[in-house]
């Protein structure tokens, strides 16, 4: 199952063709930039190529009005001066005669990129397309776009597929009102958008686009935004927002597609968004959202203005949807005071309409949101006295690192009988152990019985360990006789003999590795039905749930709301997934678990488990290849006691591990950026 990448040189072949300051960023070389450097990296070459086509009138008309549509269709006879008079009519877009050629080409690749994944031709693909249509109106063009490509394509994958629900993600930096406009009383349809907002100072300066505008009617909890109201917003802003609104909400939605607004303006160096996110943070955002609907995502691009950042993070996104593992996440601090504000914001707005966010917490007596008010008085005293014009500054940031994948995607430990799943390598010790480690094994581990069964296990681990943090190797899975035993035997040597971090991930009841220690080797996550002991070491942390693993909307709540920060702000070198005996956990919670964690540690991610449970080793397999598992289905509210105790316990943790806060800290403290 392959990965689709839809472009047509056709969609370069429009441009301004006159004098517009507002206009002028948007540029053939957008397009030509990001397919010359998938091409020139390889990237091109691996995936399945599919043409574009035009869309037709019915497709348009799923989104837009006949009259409009009626009036771009005349647009390729229109003279000069005709063409400039048409688009006065709307704002920030320009016409040119081939732009409706171009648009129903850009629409018509985003419903062959939906008929590629609907079909099971490809698992997924990205569409590179111009003009982009986030902001384009049933009867308007808008900000560059003609025709909304992702709000066509998610009318028509319903249409033509029967789907009962679609995800539309826009990290653009732009809000897409034309989107949230198409589908604000559908909840079929859930609209995720992040946007610079400023306040409502920024374009397009609607008040829709602030954080209560939640849909309306029975799309009411269907429309997000999160208005940024500052530039230089970074990754870790991003991705607080990802687990503590987007994912959670998704999970509970359970999509059976995932279309995303593709616009990279929200990137570094773009003249547009001036945020300060790398382009290797849309590894982590792609990668993040590949495990729901089975795996079925369609990227179209939106937005991009730096085309130095445009393509980097093109690149970034086609890696990922290849299945290549993302590399280490950069610049992990904590989020913004500002950021948090509007995560803050947005999760009180939503707490009513999903489960995950009921216990949110709530906004403070006085309205954030009449700071938007407040704003607008003070920009224009500010006006008024002159004080404008900040040079802006010309960002730098290095070029992501090469992402080489390892030459043996899975290697597994399996005792004899056991049978190796397709696409995985069995990993035996090819060499004799070297001495020093065979003897020190014995003492630490091995003290009590001479066992040399158990002893060539622990050998070929350590050996398995070393090959993968060479990154010879990218994942790996061991079945066991004495899984505490071996998680021992692992972290000890990753953290102290390869000086390594290790995230230990142990799920289950069992007894957990006992060497625990402050010196931030190692950070140990231990989710158990066991009630913890107070925890004073901020490297292990405890996690109860009341039905262990086998609740799965509690599971997922822990996933997002505390072990997928913990691990982006550790950010280890190898995880360790353990699974201890009898830990109640289903499959698919088992594979979304063990497919989030890949996304650390350059997909680094060990999992050991017990040898009675053979039965795990080929979904396990199947996850750690890469492969998206089978949706969860709709999930009911947590346990009202778990969401308790997870959420004493993010609160606790939060001043150690600044990526859990959900909240702005109280005025005073807090890092701006
Ligand atoms: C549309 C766009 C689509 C602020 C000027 C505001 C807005 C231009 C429309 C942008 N410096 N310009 O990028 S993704
Ligand atoms: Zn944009």
């Amino acid at each position: 199952m392959g990965t689709a990448l839809i472009y047509d040189e056709e969609m370069t072949k429009y441009k301004l063709l006159w004098v517009d300051p507002v206009c002028k960023i948007e540029v053939p070389e957008r397009l030509t930039v990001s397919h010359d450097a998938l091409v020139r990296s390889g990237l091109a070459d691996r995936c399945v190529s599919i043409p574009v086509r035009e869309a037709t009138d019915a497709d348009i008309l799923l989104v837009h009005s006949e009259e409009y549509l009626e009036a771009v269709k005349k647009t390729p006879y229109l003279t000069l001066e005709d063409l400039k008079e048409f688009t006065l009519q709307y704002g920030d877009v320009y016409f040119h005669p081939n732009i409706y050629h171009c648009a129903k080409l850009a629409a018509g690749a985003a419903l062959q990129l939906v008929d590629s994944v609907m079909t099971g031709k490809v698992r997924n693909g990205m569409a590179l397309v111009r003009p982009p249509g986030h902001h384009s109106m049933r009867s308007a063009a808008n900000g560059f776009c003609v025709f909304n490509n992702v709000a066509i394509a998610a009318k028509y994958a319903k249409q033509k597929y029967g789907l009962q629900r679609v995800l539309i993600v826009d990290w653009d930096i732009h809000h897409g009102q034309g989107v949230q406009y198409s589908f604000e009383d559908d909840p079929s349809v859930l609209y995720f958008s992040w946007h610079r907002y400023e306040h409502q100072k920024f374009w397009p300066q609607l008040r829709e686009s602030d954080y209560d505008c939640v849909g309306k009617e029975k799309g009411a909890g269907f429309n997000i935004n999160v208005p940024w109201n500052k530039v230089g917003m970074q990754n870790s802003d991003y991705l607080a927002v990802f687990s503590h609104v987007l994912l959670p909400v998704a999970y509970e939605f359970c999509p059976d597609l995932v279309l995303v607004c593709a616009g990279f303006d929200s990137a570094i160096g773009d003249p547009e968004g001036e945020m300060c996110a790398t382009p290797d943070i849309f590894a982590h955002l792609t990668h993040l959202l590949m495990n729901l609907a089975g795996g079925k995502l369609c990227a179209v691009l939106e937005g991009g203005y730096n085309l130095t950042s445009l393509a980097q993070s093109v690149c970034q996104t086609v890696h990922t949807l290849l299945g290549d593992p993302a590399p280490r996440p950069s610049n992990i601090n904590s989020p913004c005071k500002s950021a948090l504000e509007s995560l803050h914001c947005t999760r009180s707005a939503h707490k009513k309409y999903w489960s995950c966010l009921k216990y949110a917490a709530d906004l403070p007596d006085f309205e954030l949101s009449t700071k938007r008010i407040k704003l607008a008085e003070e920009e224009e005293e500010k006006l008024e006295k002159g004080e404008e014009a900040i040079t802006k500054k010309e960002e730098v940031w290095p070029e992501p690192p090469k992402r080489v994948a390892p030459l043996v995607r899975t290697a597994l430990v399996l005792p004899d009988g056991v049978a190796c799943p397709d696409g995985c390598k069995r990993f035996s010790l090819s060499e004799n152990l070297n001495p020093l480690i065979a003897n020190k094994l014995r003492e630490n581990f091995l003290k009590a019985a001479d066992d040399s069964d158990a002893l060539s296990t622990l050998s070929t681990l350590i050996a398995l360990v070393e090959k993968m943090v060479k990154n010879e190797i990218c994942s790996g899975l061991a079945l066991v006789r004495d899984v505490s035993m071996a998680t021992m035997c692992v972290v000890q040597h990753a953290a102290t003999a390869l000086s390594n971090r290790v995230l230990v991930v142990c799920v289950g009841d069992g007894t957990v590795p006992s060497q625990i220690t402050e010196d931030g080797k190692s950070l140990v996550v231990h989710i158990s039905r066991k009630e913890p002991e107070e925890q004073k070491c901020k490297y292990y942390v405890p996690v109860c749930l009341k039905k262990g693993s086998s609740e799965v909307s509690g599971f997922l709540q822990a996933m997002f709301g505390l072990l997928l920060p913990l691990g982006y702000e550790y950010d280890p070198s190898l995880v360790l997934l353990v699974r201890m005996p009898d830990s109640g956990m289903c499959d698919s919670v088992w594979q979304q678990l063990t497919g989030l964690l890949q996304g650390l540690a350059q997909g680094h991610t060990l999992v050991l488990m017990q040898e009675s449970e053979k039965a795990r080793v080929d979904p396990t397999a199947s996850s750690l290849v890469g492969n998206a598992p089978p949706s969860l289905g709709p999930l009911h509210a947590p346990l009202p006691e778990d969401v308790e105790s997870l959420e004493s316990l993010r609160r606790r943790l939060q001043t150690d591990w600044k990526l859990l806060q959900t909240t702005a800290p109280e005025s005073g403290r807090g890092d701006d950026h």
